[in-house]
């Protein structure tokens, strides 16, 4: 992957600092070692014909590389992870993406549904009815991953792809303390965002936010 161009949202709210999913993308960039230069859409303009000819759906990230386009985070760590045999080791190839799926297909659904509901319904009377099973499914996936990880530094013999998606996908309850409850959980987030990868990628989404802030009233 050469001329790699991340795209991200110009500015979101405060809760969602460090949640947008190019995260994920420019840490898995960041410890493959590729270099890469940010470009921010506005978010009323991730709808435009413009935009749309990037991400069918107008949502972020995508990324272009190589004069192709790529969307999906998921698919996107996954294209980045195939030039970095330490993120998708050819040994355990099924094992990480097996990993993969289960992060974004397995895990990360009822975390975003809380998240859904607390950071952008949270003050529609629904929500508060919905809440409390909301949380019981998210305990109970964060349970079993919980076990999987007890004795276990990351979801395989050594830190890859899976756990960048992982990761980002178990910041999404951050506000909350459903991770705390799980030492082996709490652990495991602590360990993979202590990385100098995870903390440049962020720093990397954090400034463009502070580039295009609003400026006060
Ligand atoms: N499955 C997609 C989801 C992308 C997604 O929902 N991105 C959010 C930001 S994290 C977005 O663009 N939201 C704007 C919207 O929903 O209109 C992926 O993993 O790339």
């Amino acid at each position: 992957m050469k001329n790699i161009a991340v795209w991200g949202f110009s500015w979101v709210p405060a809760f969602a600092h460090g949640l947008v999913r190019d995260l994920r993308v420019r840490w898995a960039l960041e410890e493959a070692g590729l270099a890469y230069e940010s470009r921010w859409i506005d978010p009323a303009q991730r709808h435009s014909p413009a935009y749309r000819r990037k991400h069918p759906f107008g949502l972020v990230p995508a990324v272009e590389a190589d004069g192709a386009t790529l969307v999906e985070s998921g698919a996107i760590v996954y294209a980045v992870a195939e030039q970095s045999p330490a993120l998708l080791p050819a040994e355990r190839r099924i094992e990480t993406l097996t990993w993969m799926f289960s992060a974004l297909n397995t895990v990360e659904p009822p975390l975003w549904n809380l998240f859904v509901i607390d950071r952008l319904h949270g003050d529609e009377p629904w929500a508060a009815l919905r809440r409390p099973g909301a949380v019981e499914e998210a305990r109970a996936r964060l349970a079993a991953l919980a076990d999987t990880l007890d004795g276990r530094e990351y979801l395989l013999d050594r830190f890859g792809a899976a756990d960048i998606l992982m990761v980002t996908a178990l910041r999404f309850v951050r506000h909350t303390a459903l991770v705390a409850e799980f030492p082996s959980l709490d652990d495991y987030v602590k360990r993979c965002e202590a990385r100098p990868a995870f903390q440049a990628a962020l720093r990397n989404q954090l400034a463009g936010y502070m580039r295009h802030a609003p400026a006060a009233a």
